[in-house]
C-alpha cells in the first residue's frame, strides 16, 4: 500500500502532494513502482494534527480518487464518512479508518468494500498525551478484535486488521507490537502495518548514534525497510509504506 496524502501537513511529505496535478503523477510513481493498493489521505492523522473542514477534505481527495482509480486499487484514507461515500463513489473500494468508527464500517459493508480497523486511542491532538497500556499486546487485540467482529455484524466481508503503529504509543509499546506481531497475525484477520518513516525509528537511531536527536524523516528509509521486513516476515499480509519500490523489493525478498 503506496501512501499519497494530499495534505499541507503530513509528517513526512506534508505539502508536497496538494495539487491535484502533483498527487496524480505521484501516484503514478507508486503504481510504477508497484503498489498494489494507494492510500489517499485529505486529513494528515500526525499527533497535533488540525480538524480539516469537511468541504476542504473531499476538494483534496475526490478527482485524486478518480483520476487514479481505473489504474490501481484505492484505499480512502479518513475518519469522515461524507469522505467516504464521495472517495467510494470515485472508485475506492478499501475504507482505512483511523478511528474504527462503526459508522464507517457501516459504509463499507453497504457499499460492499473492504474495510480497516486501526488502533488508536484519542484524536490526533490527544493521542500522544500519556499513553499508558498494561498489556498493549493484549489490549491492542481485544481491541482489534471487537471492532472486527461489529465490521462483520455490519455485513463487511473484506476486513483488516491494524495495530496502529504510532497512534498513542511510546516507541517501547510501538515495539512490542512489532515483536509480538504473531499474536495480532492469529485474530485470523489479514494484517495491515504501517512503520514508515515514523518517529520512533527516528528516536531509535538517535539513541543509538548516541546523542539525544532524533534522525530526521528523510533520513528513515533502511530503518523503514527493516520494520516492514519484519512485519512481513512475522505474518503482515499489507504494508503502508511511502517509499513503495524498496519496500516491493523487501517484499519480493521475503516472499522467495
Ligand atoms: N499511519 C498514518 C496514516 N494512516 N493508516 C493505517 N491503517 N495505519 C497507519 O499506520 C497509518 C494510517 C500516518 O502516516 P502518514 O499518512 O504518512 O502521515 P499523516 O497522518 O501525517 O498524513
Amino acid at each position: 500500500m503506496g501512501v499519497l496524502n494530499v495534505t499541507p501537513d503530513s509528517f513526512s511529505d506534508g505539502g508536497r502532494f496538494l495539487e491535484h496535478a502533483a498527487a496524480i503523477a505521484h501516484g503514478d510513481v507508486l503504481i510504477a513502482d508497484g503498489a498494489q493498493v494507494v492510500d489517499v489521505g485529505g486529513e494528515s492523522s500526525r499527533p497535533g494534527a488540525d480538524v480539516v473542514p469537511d468541504d476542504e477534505e473531499l476538494r483534496r481527495v475526490v478527482p485524486v480518487v478518480a483520476a487514479l482509480s481505473p489504474k490501481v486499487r484505492i484505499s480512502i484514507d479518513t475518519v469522515k464518512p461524507v469522505v467516504a461515500r464521495a472517495a467510494i463513489d470515485a472508485g475506492a473500494t478499501l475504507i482505512n479508518d483511523v478511528s474504527a468508527s462503526p459508522e464507517l464500517a457501516e459504509i463499507a459493508g453497504e457499499a460492499g468494500i473492504g474495510y480497516v480497523v486501526m488502533h488508536r486511542v484519542g484524536d490526533p491532538k490527544t493521542m500522544q498525551d500519556h499513553p499508558h497500556y498494561d498489556d498493549v499486546v493484549a489490549e491492542v487485540s481485544a481491541f482489534l478484535a471487537l471492532h472486527a467482529a461489529r465490521a462483520a455484524d455490519a455485513g463487511v466481508k473484506e476486513i483488516w486488521v491494524d495495530p496502529g503503529i504510532g497512534f498513542a504509543k511510546l516507541p517501547a509499546h510501538n515495539l512490542s507490537l512489532l515483536r509480538h506481531l504473531d499474536q495480532i497475525v492469529d485474530l485470523g484477520y489479514p494484517v495491515l502495518v504501517g512503520t514508515s518513516r515514523k518517529a520512533f525509528l527516528g528516536d531509535l537511531l538517535g539513541a543509538s548514534d548516541g546523542n539525544d536527536e532524533p534522525t530526521q524523516v528523510g533520513d528513515r528509509l533502511e530503518a523503514s525497510i527493516a520494520t516492514v521486513t519484519w512485519a512481513m516476515a512475522h505474518g503482515a499480509s499489507m504494508i503502508r509504506v511511502h517509499d513503495v519500490k524498496a519496500s516491493v523489493e523487501a517484499a519480493k525478498v521475503v516472499a522467495a
